[in-house]
């Protein structure tokens, strides 16, 4: 297996483990953990918009950093800021579809009505590509997705 494979693999077995429809934490390990509030070394800031993007799409930030994500939604609909690999945001997306009630509220995601702001403080420990997509049905399939790059 190359590296990106073996990611892969680690990236969905969390996944698999909490197929029954609760996802606890645990699958966090290979995008990043939750961040401190207190060691921020930057905000970058993010709007979603009802035309199913995120706008910037494209992320860049430092390997070791701790980002303040100040999250917008200038639409007039709900959407939802969820930080994961691209793989592991889908299958995520596929359990929502199934049980729309799902308990879903963890520190890599936050989910805004219209107009409403809020934030994500992530740490990125090390180099690699980490995902963040809108889970909510139809979302993530129209597009509403985006790449954080960690140098
Ligand atoms: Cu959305």
């Amino acid at each position: 297996m190359n590296r990106r494979q073996i990611l892969l693999a680690l990236a969905l077995m969390p996944v698999m483990a909490s197929a029954g429809g609760n996802h606890g934490g645990g699958h966090e390990a290979m995008t990043g953990t939750p961040g401190e509030s207190a060691e921020v070394d930057r905000t970058i800031e993010v709007s979603m918009n009802d035309q199913m993007r995120f706008a910037p799409e494209s992320i860049r930030v430092e390997a070791g950093q701790t980002v303040r994500f100040a999250v917008k939604n200038t639409g007039q609909q709900p959407h939802e800021m969820v930080i994961g690999s691209l793989n592991e945001l889908k299958a995520h997306a596929e359990q929502m579809r199934e049980q729309p009630g799902m308990k879903h509220n963890e520190p890599n995601m936050i989910r805004l009505d219209a107009g409403e702001s809020g934030e994500i403080v992530w740490h990125f420990p090390s180099a690699g590509e980490v995902d963040f997509a809108c889970l909510i049905p139809g979302h993530l399939e129209a597009g509403m997705k985006g790449t954080i790059d960690v140098r």
